[in-house]
Formats: structure tokens, C-alpha cells, sequence
């Protein structure tokens, strides 16, 4: 395996976005990307196995059952396969073997964890025919490295799986899968899974388990700070919220102050006050419908040329083509 290129936040770039965060006036929030340390990467592997947490699962089985199909959708030339926010790569291995039973590929997991992409690197390389380029970049850089890289005939083959476009609000969902298909050249693809809308009470579940795993990575980001950041959070004093925006068709998970206090974040330079009830804002899961993430695609430059829709979860993956 080769080794990844260098890790992608230094601290202080956590501690900047940390201080502006929480700084700012109005809602306090914190970029969901802070929530995948070492721990939090951990705490959402445990995520994917909660049986109220049906997404991972559908997108797994979607990409089993339909391996075949997708492979048969490429071009017959040589493909190079490209994966935004990789993980460990789990649900990546049918697509993988079905492709690599074809023809030799090369495949690049691009992931902020070091440690879910090392996972990765060394499950997936055991796959025959199957050459792993891990890239510890953001999604766009590695992206940019991965096209540069491509031989001339080769098909790029861009995985954005699990529904993390979902983190992105509606504008900026369309305008990172513009970015993405301008990495890209005519004839390309894109395989992009999304969560669709479903039952209010279904979806509250997965967001907020009776086990509290979800509430533990939630409120894991308060106990990085105080790792990384020196910060002096009390976490009994916080808890996790998970609520529903029906307008924004979106679930968004708060860490809520359950009383007045002020908390020291020494290596962010700051220290920030918190009313009762008051949140720090720290991811949306936006919520679509099918023909949506279609016209979403087109008005990015991409042709879907098929979409499955998994049976038990509602749940879409949709492959794209740019053009
Ligand atoms: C991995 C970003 C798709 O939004 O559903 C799981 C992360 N957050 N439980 C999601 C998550 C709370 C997940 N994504």
C-alpha cells in the first residue's frame, strides 16, 4: 500500500473554524467534518450496525444486488475508481469485486480518517485485481490528483456513497456536484446515494437511538475539543438533540447547554457563553426524493442513466454520466 498523503487539518485550522464558530453571533454551529476523529470514525462504525439506522445497510445491499449492473454500465476500457469519504470501505468491496472481475482497476479511497482509510487500504487490497491509491485529502483535491493521474482512455468512476451529500444545504449539494463534474470529462461517471424522505418517527430513530450512540458521537466533538483544543467542556452538561426541519426537509443534530455556563477553550483562543437551551449547530442529513437528486445531477452537468431505489430503507442510489 502506498503511504497517504499528509493528514488534512492541522490543528489550528480546528481551532480557527472552533473560535469562528462559536464565536460568531446568532446560531453556534461546528462543521460535521470535525466529528470523525479517531473516536468519533470509531463511534459511527457502531452507527452503521444500529439496527435503527437503516442507511448504511441499504446502501450496502443496493451496491451488492446491483454490482453487476453498474460494472455493465461502464465503459469496456480501463476504469479508475475515485471514493469521496471512503471510511473503511466496507459496502465499497461488491462494487469492487464486480468491476475487478472485468478487468485489473486501480482504486483510490479519498478520506480525512487515517485511520478508517488504512482499514480500508488493507481490506480492500486484498481484493485480486484491485490497486488501492489511499489519498488523505479533502474530497475535491483528491478528486484533482486522481484526474490528473488518469491515462488517456481510462473511464473515472467518482463514488460519493452513504448519503454524505445529505451534509450539504440544497445550494451547496449542487454546487460541490458541479465541482465534482468539473474534475471530470464527457463520458465520466458518478454513483451518488441519498437518503429519501420517510416517516418522521423512523427517521428521529436513527438519529437519536435509545442506545445513545449517536447522542456519544455527537457529543464526542465537545470531548475532542477538550482533547485537542484544551477546552474545558462539561459534557453532562450538554446533550444531543436531533430534530427535524420539515421546510428544509432535513435532520439536524444540535448539542444542547442545559444550563447557563461559560466554557474555556484555551488553544482557540476564546471563551464562549451559553444560555440555557441554547445549541451548537452540528450537522444537517438533508432528505430527498428521487426525481430531485436526478434534476440535481443535470443541473450539475450529469446524464442519470439509472437509479435503484432499495425496498426495505427508502434509500436511492442514482449513476450519473457526465456529459
Ligand atoms: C455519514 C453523514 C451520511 O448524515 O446520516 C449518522 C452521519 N449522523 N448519524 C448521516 C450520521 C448521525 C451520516 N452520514
Amino acid at each position: 500500500m502506498a503511504t497517504p498523503t499528509l493528514a488534512r487539518y492541522s490543528l489550528s485550522e480546528f481551532a480557527e473554524d472552533v473560535r469562528w464558530g462559536l464565536t460568531k453571533d446568532g446560531q453556534k454551529e461546528i462543521h460535521s467534518k470535525y466529528l470523525y476523529d479517531e473516536v468519533g470514525s470509531a463511534l459511527f462504525e457502531v452507527i452503521t450496525v444500529l439496527p435503527e439506522y437503516g442507511l448504511f445497510r441499504a446502501d450496502e445491499r443496493l451496491l451488492r444486488e446491483n454490482a453487476e449492473s453498474i460494472a455493465a454500465s461502464l465503459s469496456a476500457g480501463q476504469v479508475v475508481v475515485a471514493e469521496l469519504g471512503s471510511g473503511t470501505g466496507r459496502k465499497t468491496f461488491w462494487l469492487l469485486d464486480a468491476l475487478a472481475k472485468k478487468q485489473p482497476i486501480v482504486y483510490s479511497p479519498i478520506e480525512i480518517s487515517a485511520k478508517a482509510l488504512d482499514q480500508n487500504a488493507k481490506q480492500l487490497g486484498q481484493l485480486r485485481n484491485v490497486d488501492v491509491r489511499p489519498l488523505q485529502q479533502p474530497y475535491l483535491d483528491g478528486l484533482l490528483s486522481v484526474a490528473a493521474a488518469r491515462k488517456h482512455g481510462e473511464q473515472l468512476l467518482v463514488l460519493f456513497l452513504g448519503s454524505t451529500i445529505g451534509n450539504f444545504e440544497w445550494r451547496a449539494a449542487e454546487l460541490f456536484l458541479t465541482e465534482v463534474r468539473q474534475a471530470l470529462i464527457p463520458g465520466d461517471a458518478l454513483l451518488l446515494s441519498a437518503d429519501l424522505e420517510k416517516p418522521l418517527s423512523q427517521l428521529l430513530r436513527a438519529y437519536d437511538d435509545p442506545l445513545g450512540v449517536t447522542a456519544s458521537f455527537n457529543l464526542n466533538v465537545l470531548a475532542r475539543m477538550n482533547r485537542e483544543l484544551e477546552a474545558d467542556f462539561d459534557l453532562s452538561a450538554f446533550r444531543h438533540l436531533a430534530r427535524y426541519d420539515a421546510a428544509e426537509r432535513r435532520i439536524e443534530m444540535h448539542l444542547l447547554s442545559t444550563r447557563a455556563q461559560r466554557v474555556m477553550i484555551p488553544r482557540a483562543h476564546c471563551s464562549v457563553p451559553f444560555i440555557e437551551g441554547e445549541t451548537i449547530w452540528t450537522e444537517s442529513s438533508h432528505k430527498y426524493r428521487p426525481e430531485e437528486l436526478k434534476q440535481m445531477g443535470r443541473r450539475s452537468g450529469f446524464r442519470p442513466l439509472r437509479q435503484w431505489v432499495d425496498a426495505e430503507w427508502a434509500f436511492a442510489q442514482t449513476l450519473f454520466i457526465a456529459e
